[in-house]
């Protein structure tokens, strides 16, 4: 028996072929589908992200399935495979770590659903697994982080702590690669200790509960490689009796509103900015991929510097 949307669809249709219209014209007046699986929502960075893709794809009138995945690889692979049963027209995913996708991204290709990945990378020889990747440049943000250190923490020795993101994750990798590229060749800085705080408040207070407790006396500058975790951290320095920005300098990203409160309050010393915006640019990408159109391999988030000197004057125009 013919379902009634299936009716519906083959009466318009008809109508559509005796108006002599071309069924491509029809096929562009099918909603979209578009499956996308989140990691969680570890950050603001993260909260932002998944407003602003849901709002998008409202905007643009494509019926998004959204899947949050609690930060665990199995929850995405589940997800995008839920997705290829459910014949979506695209997938999109933001991938928690790097490594392991492989198996999942054939079975996509196999299926003929093409894969977009947004803000994180995979680490994939075979790159015509998806169409696209959007999102920031990680290892640029860690080189901005150490710029402003080296430019603006000189004199003497420099103990640097770091509060890393998600074990195996891009920006984790990345943001630690491009800091240490910087600081390299100059012996002042150096990073004492470093350990993940999971992009969360919660974790970067404990962890740096735990580094203050190792060396009270030695850390003159803590580097996160989120905000989240320089907040959870400035409350960390604070229990411990230290004044954050002033007795630690605090370099961090993302930029979100909790950092700039931070830096007007005098806590938080810079944030590199690291832009969650992407759902507009990701419902381009997903219209003309299903048009058929050709879409950059890569395309990248472009973004600055916010010193705390410049807080004040930035916050009311920060979107996130
Ligand atoms: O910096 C962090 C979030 O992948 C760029 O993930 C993103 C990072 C962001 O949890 O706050």
């Amino acid at each position: 028996m013919m379902n009634r949307r299936r009716a519906a669809l083959t009466s318009t249709a008809a109508l559509a072929l005796a108006a002599g219209l071309p069924l491509s014209v029809l096929a562009q007046q099918k909603k979209i589908v578009l499956g996308f699986s989140q990691i969680g929502a570890e950050s603001e960075w993260r909260t932002a992200n998944t407003e602003s893709i849901k709002q998008a794809a409202k905007d643009a009138g494509i019926e998004l399935k959204f899947s949050d995945a609690q930060q665990k690889q199995e929850n995405q692979i589940k997800a995008i495979r839920s997705f290829i049963a459910q014949k979506v027209d695209v997938i999109a995913f933001s991938p928690v770590v790097e490594s392991g996708w492989g198996t999942v991204l054939r079975e996509a290709k196999a299926a003929k659903i093409p894969v977009i990945l947004t803000d994180r990378a995979v680490n994939e020889k075979d790159d015509s697994l998806w169409v696209t990747f959007m999102g920031s440049d990680f290892l640029e943000e860690g080189r901005k982080a150490g710029r402003w250190l080296v430019d603006n923490v000189k004199g003497g020795e420099v103990n640097i702590v770091e509060l890393q993101g998600t074990v195996g994750s891009a920006p984790a990798i990345d943001r630690k690669k491009g800091f240490e590229e910087v600081i390299k060749g100059k012996p002042q800085y150096k990073i004492v200790r470093s350990q993940t705080g999971d992009f969360t408040r919660a974790k970067g207070k404990e962890v740096m509960q735990a580094f203050l407790k190792a060396d009270p006396k030695k850390i003159n500058v803590l580097y996160a490689h989120n905000d989240d975790m320089a907040i959870g951290a400035i409350q960390a320095i604070e229990e411990a009796g230290l004044k954050p920005g002033q007795d630690i300098k605090i370099v961090s990203i993302d930029a979100v509103k909790g950092a700039f409160e931070a830096m007007m309050a005098g806590k938080l010393n810079v944030s590199v900015e690291c832009s969650p915006l992407l759902g507009p640019q990701l419902m381009k990408a997903v219209q003309d991929v299903v048009a058929g159109k050709t879409v950059p391999k890569r395309i990248v988030t472009e973004e600055t510097v916010f010193p705390m000197e410049s807080a004040a004057k930035e916050f009311p125009k920060r979107k996130y």
